[in-house]
């Protein structure tokens, strides 16, 4: 019988112990194995397979459907990205959006780019820029969505339809969603990344990172480069990873419960400007976003009306609100991304405006909330 989301999530890899019976799969902290005979075995090697990152990887593979590929789980988000990296050759061509995360572009143009691969940055909510961008030696079209910090909306669907139309593949990082909110895969990318750094593990605990696929080609070649490369969690990340993504459901409710009335609360706060929230009805693909996702996220960013220093007077004055990167944990966290995340970006196509405040908001009660946010923006 086809299972839902949440009892994937607390299910599948994670069947009891068969040694012990234990209900929760245990951390192997072991970095070999001993051998029938030399050859023959069922583990050798944890940077080839550890047992408590497989169950990890049969959940966030279940969770996409990805029954004729699987998941390959990393030591961190930009792991996944170099991992993908290696798909590339000298000369091959790449295409990225203008907002995102600001790791991403750095590991794009300066360490690809020194490797003689190709970049064009486009607006990936304009199709018509997508399709004019690619070339026949375009094999990567990347979008993130919603994306970082400025939470567009990319139409996965149709970026699709135009990476294959070229001999590209689609590559839609799904970090501020997750798998909960929204399934690329079933939309037409060839892989979904996560930082499971942010919802998944979702307690600001761990650095992780995951790529799922369908196509069976494609895993095998990913599962290669993994073994190859090296970047595997650990399996006391794994564990903890693992642990949080039982969780994911209840945990991404509570946030975009919490999201949406913050962006309502900003909306109408007399020192905001811009608010950028998916769940706006303002938000210019916020009908976009009702059709790709189920429900909106748990980050909101914001301007304010006066600039750069207010950003940073605001910054000082939350006490809820932790100052400092990263996000999808369950405390609420607040950072400025033109100082903080984004920096990388400054003077290219993709960087932001310096008053922008971006809210990682948590799952605290909403009251406290808002009472902290009102006090630092009216103080
Ligand atoms: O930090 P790491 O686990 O390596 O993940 C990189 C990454 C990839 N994709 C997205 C959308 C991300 O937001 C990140 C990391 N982002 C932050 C640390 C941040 O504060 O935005």
């Amino acid at each position: 019988m086809p299972r839902k989301f949440e009892t994937i999530a607390i299910h599948a890899g994670q069947e009891p112990d068969p040694t012990t019976g234990a209900v929760v799969t245990p951390i192997y902290a072991t970095s070999t194995y001993v051998q029938e005979a030399p050859g023959v075995f069922t583990h050798d090697y944890s940077r080839t397979v550890n047992p408590t990152r497989t169950a990890l990887e049969t959940a966030l593979s279940a969770l996409e459907g990805a029954d004729d590929g699987g998941a390959v789980a990393t030591s961190s988000g930009m792991a996944a990205a170099a991992l993908i990296g290696y798909l590339l050759k000298p000369g091959d061509h790449i295409v990225l959006p203008n907002d995102t995360y600001g790791g991403t572009f750095r590991f794009f143009a300066r360490v690809l780019g020194e490797q003689g691969i190709e970049l064009t940055v486009v607006d990936p909510t304009e199709s018509a820029e997508v399709a004019a961008a690619m070339r026949d030696t375009t094999r990567i079209v990347w979008v993130e969505t919603p994306s970082n910090p400025l939470l567009r909306i990319v139409d996965i669907a149709a970026v699709a339809g135009i990476a294959h139309s070229g001999n590209s593949l689609l590559v839609v990082d799904n970090t501020f969603a997750t798998s909960y909110l929204q399934q690329p895969l079933s939309l037409g990318a060839d892989l979904s990344l996560y930082s499971t750094t942010k919802y998944i593990g979702g307690h600001s605990d761990i650095v992780g990172g995951a790529i799922v696929t369908n196509d069976a080609e494609l895993f095998a070649r990913l599962r290669f480069l993994q073994n190859s490369a090296g970047p595997v969690p650990g399996p006391f990340d794994a564990y903890l990873t693992l642990r949080g993504l039982k969780t994911l459901a209840v945990r991404m409710d509570r946030h975009c419960a919490n999201a949406r009335q913050i962006a309502e609360f900003l909306t109408e706060h007399p020192a905001v400007g811009e608010v950028f929230f998916p769940g706006l009805p303002t938000h210019p693909q916020h009908d976009l976003a009702r059709s790709q996702m189920t429900d909106f996220g748990g980050m909101v960013s914001f301007r304010t009306r006066a600039g750069p220093d207010v950003a940073e007077k605001v910054s000082a004055g939350t006490e809820l609100f932790f100052l400092a990167e990263s996000l999808g944990g369950v405390e609420s966290l607040l950072e400025i991304p033109a100082l903080m995340t984004h920096m990388s970006v400054a003077g290219t196509d993709l960087e932001v405006p310096d008053d922008l405040i971006r809210l990682s908001v948590g799952i605290e009660h909403i009251d406290d909330l808002i009472a902290d946010l009102d006090q630092a923006l009216s103080g």
